[in-house]
């Protein structure tokens, strides 16, 4: 038993993974690329932990206004100088910086020191930031993270250039120019798109992420189609998806869904609706349309309590977006059940509280969709049994990761465990969601530690069942769990 407990420890921390969700982009995205400690230090859970401790006086609009090294000194303050750094990010910091050999620093609490230890990466401009790439992701053991890649936002559209080409105007960073391996203008109608290939790394991998699509958000989609020259129409609005799709070669479309995302069962069109007081448990019946349907004046307070259809939505969802996927065989990855701006004022630390999710509408997108393979991740602790559920009954269904409010140890200890008893080892049990590279370290050595402890106690309990595995059988099955399921899900072909 001590024998299996140390086998499954050491694979665990000897297994490079992939990291199926990241926000990370590479150094050769320049201001885009965020590293260091004023990073480190203003992660977003970070902002809203110290906001539970501030003044009065410090607001949220006075707080932001503040350059990043002042935000930072204020929260080194705040969470570990005048409190002891005991939360799961504020610990995620100390381990980072320890395993960059500043363990001195942080015990002497010197974010000096610590500072000029980053300044000797920073003074070498592009280089700096790549060698401390690539010490994170060794430090971190991670073979490939996949990036967000946003065509919707106008900062990353500026680097990333789609633009209607009468005279190319074409506003690229100068070290992008570098890693342009070929520039291709494509021509058609009057739309026109220049086609960056970038070399990327092989370990930043793109992922195409569509959010205003499931948001039914035909402003954001419309301004995104006008800004780089295209029509408004459903069609153009595929054609800047496939577009962009050339552009990056994705490894997958994402998205979160809004806290309301419903899928409607009424066995033709699939319809987004905004719920209104609905019956929450109704909605939760797979592929009940009858009991959801059956809202009516008998099964509730009154009319109001009928889900309104909204349109726009389903045309997005439907005639854009996974008519696009199912075009690209591309597969759709899903962050289901996040409230965006909870306290608006807070801004990215305001979003997410967390919403009980309609898993019904993710089977009903299975069943609908056969062919587009679904990634999904639940933010609720309350919908990790029903994923768990859903994922044993479509091979077109994969779930990964302990997503935001559950990436952290007690709670990925419960789910790791409840999906080892019911799905053995065909799911990815992590993703980093790192924004800021030196997440990297942390993330994976927190996790890594309690997923590790969770198998060896699945392993133990199967080896007193009479089962004896050889180490290479434990090797096979943690690298499933750390990206071998992932890649054998997105290269396995699905006969509808
Ligand atoms: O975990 C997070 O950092 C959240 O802010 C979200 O961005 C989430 O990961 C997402 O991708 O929607
Ligand atoms: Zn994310």
């Amino acid at each position: 038993v001590d024998d299996i407990t140390s086998v499954v420890l050491a694979e665990v921390q000897g297994q490079q993974v992939i990291d199926l969700h990241t926000h990370l982009l590479p150094p050769s995205h320049g201001s885009l690329c965020l590293w260091g400690i004023d990073e480190l230090l203003t992660y977003h859970y970070l902002v809203a932990e110290y906001f539970m401790t501030a003044p009065g006086d410090m607001t949220p609009d006075a707080f932001y206004s503040l350059s990043k090294a002042k935000q930072a000194d204020i929260i080194w303050d705040a969470l570990f100088v005048n409190r002891s750094p005991i939360s799961e990010a504020t610990r995620g910091v100390l381990t980072t910086l320890s395993a960059l050999g500043l363990g001195d620093h942080v015990k002497s609490r010197n974010l000096v020191a610590i500072r000029s230890f980053y300044d000797g990466y920073r003074k070498d401009g592009l280089s700096g930031a790549e060698r401390f790439s690539e010490m994170a992701y060794k430090l971190s053991g991670v073979r490939y993270a996949i990036m967000t890649n946003i065509p919707f936002d106008s900062v990353r559209l500026e680097l990333f250039h789609v633009c209607h080409c009468n005279g190319v105007s074409l506003t690229l960073q100068p070290h992008w120019i570098e890693r342009i391996t070929a520039l291709e203008t494509k021509k058609e109608g009057k739309s026109h798109m220049i086609c960056l290939d970038i070399e990327y790394s092989n370990t930043f991998k793109s992922a195409l992420r569509v959010d205003p699509l499931l948001a039914g958000d035909r402003k954001t989609i419309e301004n995104a189609l006008k800004a780089s020259a295209y029509g408004t129409s459903l069609a153009d609005a595929r054609k800047y998806l496939h577009d962009w799709c050339d552009t990056i070669n994705p490894e997958y479309m994402m998205a979160s869904t809004p806290h309301d995302f419903y899928v409607q069962p009424d066995g033709g069109r699939l319809v987004g609706v905004k719920k209104t007081g609905v019956n929450e448990a109704a909605l939760h019946t797979p592929f009940a349309f009858a009991e959801v349907s059956g809202i009516d004046c008998n099964t509730c307070d009154g009319a109001d309590d009928i889900p309104s259809v909204i349109n726009e939505d389903s045309d997005f969802l439907v005639d854009v977006l996974m008519q696009v996927c199912e075009e690209r065989n591309l597969p759709l990855a899903l962050k289901i059940g996040a409230h965006r701006a909870v306290n608006p004022s807070l801004l990215q630390a305001g979003d997410g509280m967390v919403a009980f999710a309609d898993t019904a509408s993710l089977a009903r997108l299975c069943t609908r969709f056969p062919k587009v393979k679904f990634l999904a991740t639940f933010l609720s602790r309350a919908n990790q049994h029903e994923a768990c559920v859903l994922a044993s009954k479509f091979g077109n269904l994969h779930i990964y990761g302990c997503w935001w409010y559950c990436n952290n140890p007690s709670i990925i200890d419960e789910i790791t465990r409840m999906r080892v008893e019911m799905l053995g080892t065909t799911f990815t049990a992590q993703h980093s969601d790192s924004r800021v590279i030196d997440q990297l370290v942390y993330k994976w050595s927190h996790s890594r530690a309690v997923i590790a402890n969770a198998l060896a106690r699945e392993y133990v309990k199967t080896s007193r069942s009479g089962w004896n595995f050889s180490r290479q059988e434990i090797r096979r099955d943690v690298w499933r769990m750390f990206g071998g399921s992932y890649e054998e899900f997105m290269s396995k072909v699905i006969e509808a």
